[in-house]
């Protein structure tokens, strides 16, 4: 797979380009989060895009598996951007007309499959190879640094927040999320769920640490092993892309 994994990385640098191009200073390093293009004429729509893998798709090995990190970003992630886009196009539609008839519709499309892309961007950004895989890579251990200390002041250790994440993240009512977040009003990290990609939200926060728990992510390889799968992910959790999210 080692084309794979060229491809996956001249993509990943092919769009960080473009994140970092739109003026906003910062670098080729620049998270690939939001397809972040300001808008630059009166009533232009943002064209969502799926961003590329830091890794390539077998890179996870053996904690989550080739199969379903491609079906998983190619097709689910890829629907997620279909689907805002889609959303977008058509409130703009209403407004242009004034037909509002659809509006609830259109607001939870809106809301469901921005969720979906937000958390799953994200997502890909907060794991890594892990240290204990074939690749030798930076994921799993244990926190360092900022994110360390701040763990260990609201949950008293990092044991502590990992037991209340992963129950979180068992514990998901269907389909759904687990998420350390950052609570900007008193500097707080908080573990909460996210039902489907958007519901359980609180406003104040931004998440930092994300887990999906939807089917999608685990049953080719863990069946209905829910748990087995979480404690599995710990093992590819990139501690220091994690802090970045936090600074
Ligand atoms: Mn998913």
């Amino acid at each position: 797979m080692a084309n794979h994994s060229d491809i996956d990385r001249r993509n990943f640098i092919k769009t960080a380009g473009i994140v970092g191009a739109v003026g906003l200073g910062l670098g080729a390093t620049a998270k690939v989060i939001a397809d972040s293009k300001p808008p630059q004429t009166l009533g232009e729509l943002t064209t969502h895009t799926l961003p590329a893998l830091p890794y390539a798709y077998n890179a996870l090995e053996p904690y989550i598996d080739e199969e379903t990190m491609k079906t998983h970003h190619s097709k689910h992630h890829q629907g997620y951007v279909n689907g805002l886009n889609k959303a977008e196009k058509t409130l703009a539609e209403a407004r242009a007309s004034g037909d509002y008839s659809l509006i609830e519709y259109w607001s939870k499309k809106s809301s469901f499959n921005g969720g979906g892309h937000a958390l799953h961007s994200l997502f890909w950004t907060i794991m890594a190879p892990s240290k204990s895989g074939p690749l030798k890579g930076e994921g799993g251990g244990e926190p360092s640094g900022e994110i360390s200390k701040k763990i260990s002041r609201d949950f008293g250790s990092f044991e502590v927040f990992k037991k209340q994440f992963s129950s979180a993240a068992a514990n998901v009512e269907g389909s759904g999320w687990a998420a350390l977040s950052h609570r900007k009003s008193d500097d707080r990290l908080i573990v909460h769920q996210i039902e489907n990609q958007h519901k359980l939200s609180s406003w104040d926060m931004n998440p930092i640490l994300v887990l999906d728990v939807w089917e999608h992510a685990y049953y080719l390889k863990y069946k209905n092993m829910r748990a087995d799968y979480v404690d599995a992910w710990w093992n590819v959790v990139n501690w220091k892309a994690v802090e970045s999210n936090l600074t």
